[in-house]
């Protein structure tokens, strides 16, 4: 794999590269992974698939009650801080939903913002029942703890947050395409309209990751073009585009797992790709395991696509 090897290089480099055992948590199933690099550690925010039981959750869908944080030094022992968020403790959600669908956390002024989308309390089925709400926490692993209200104007999953070089952040978030705006210095209210992305193609797409490089701004996202999701990637010169389709990142799982979510690091030097597959559920793939993949950039700041490594 592309991570082995950066541990080969490593060592004759005499540099200690670091490298992941796929999949990186393998106690509990975890998907939809946002990782952000806190002081010397990486931190991933993943959902938490449960399996339903009588009572809990629905047979044969998505069922996530809460969410846990883990952090590793190395990409290969990771420290799981429990559960940061539980649905029975957010006022405005529907704590019967097992919905605590994609999440995301940030960073700003010391304070640690965790975004999360879920089913609103008497909200109808489908995404348009989701909101997206904000916790607080003064650590990347909590206690955070939620707002009373959702973020007003937004309605669907899969937040992410992204904050430019000036200071400016920004909100990205799902219902069937992407939409995007600035937030407030609050980083609880929207500070633009809504800008939906009109990127050139049919089928479904969901899951926004926004990254700068080098001046370049990259959407990159989750798309359903032929039967399960293939991240592909846009690229402009502003966080609210326009932005140009370039390509695909990384093709869909040959496991047929309809789902994939991922987000984009660079931890010591290394960037890297967190996303998921059902390795240890392989007959259900709505039980999921993150993984991840070293990633890495054309001169001309392209991105080459990723080969999924094996367990
Ligand atoms: O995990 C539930 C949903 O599946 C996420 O919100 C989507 O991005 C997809 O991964």
């Amino acid at each position: 794999t592309t991570i082995l090897k950066n541990v080969f290089f490593g060592m004759f480099l005499g540099t200690s590269a670091a490298f992941a055992q796929n999949p990186l948590i393998t106690d509990q199933f975890t998907a939809d992974p946002t990782a952000r690099v806190f002081g010397d550690r990486i931190y991933v925010y993943p959902s938490h698939d449960i399996v339903p039981t009588e009572g809990e959750g629905r047979a044969g869908w998505f069922n996530m009650a809460d969410y846990h944080v883990f952090s590793s030094e190395n990409l290969t022992n990771w420290t799981d801080h429990g559960v940061i968020l539980d649905q029975k403790n957010v006022p405005w959600a529907d704590s019967t939903a097992y919905s605590m669908w994609a999440p995301d956390a940030i960073e700003k002024d010391g304070k640690y913002y965790f975004y999360f989308p879920t089913r609103r309390k008497g909200a109808s089925d489908g995404e348009s029942g989701f909101s997206i709400g904000v916790a607080i926490a003064d650590k990347p692993q909590g206690p955070f703890i939620p707002q009373e209200e959702p973020i007003e104007g937004v309605v669907g999953i899969d937040p992410n947050v992204f904050i430019d070089n000036d200071g400016q952040a920004y909100l990205y978030w799902s219902r069937d395409k992407i939409y995007g705006a600035k937030l407030k210095n609050n980083m609880l209210e929207l500070a633009s309209e809504p800008k939906v992305f009109t990127l050139p193609q049919k089928g479904h797409i969901e899951g926004p990751f926004v990254f700068e490089r080098e001046g370049i701004y990259y959407l990159t996202y989750p798309h359903v073009a032929d039967k399960t999701e293939r991240l592909e990637y846009a690229t402009g010169n502003d966080p609210l585009g326009p932005f140009k389709h370039q390509g695909v990142i990384m093709d869909e799982s040959p496991t047929g797992v309809w789902t994939n979510h991922h987000s984009i690091v660079e931890f010591k030097d290394q960037w890297y790709l967190f996303y998921h597959d059902a390795d240890l559920s392989p007959d259900f793939d709505k039980n999921r395991s993150i993984k991840a993949d070293s990633l890495s950039f054309n001169e001309n700041g392209l991105l080459k696509k990723v080969e999924p490594s094996l367990r």
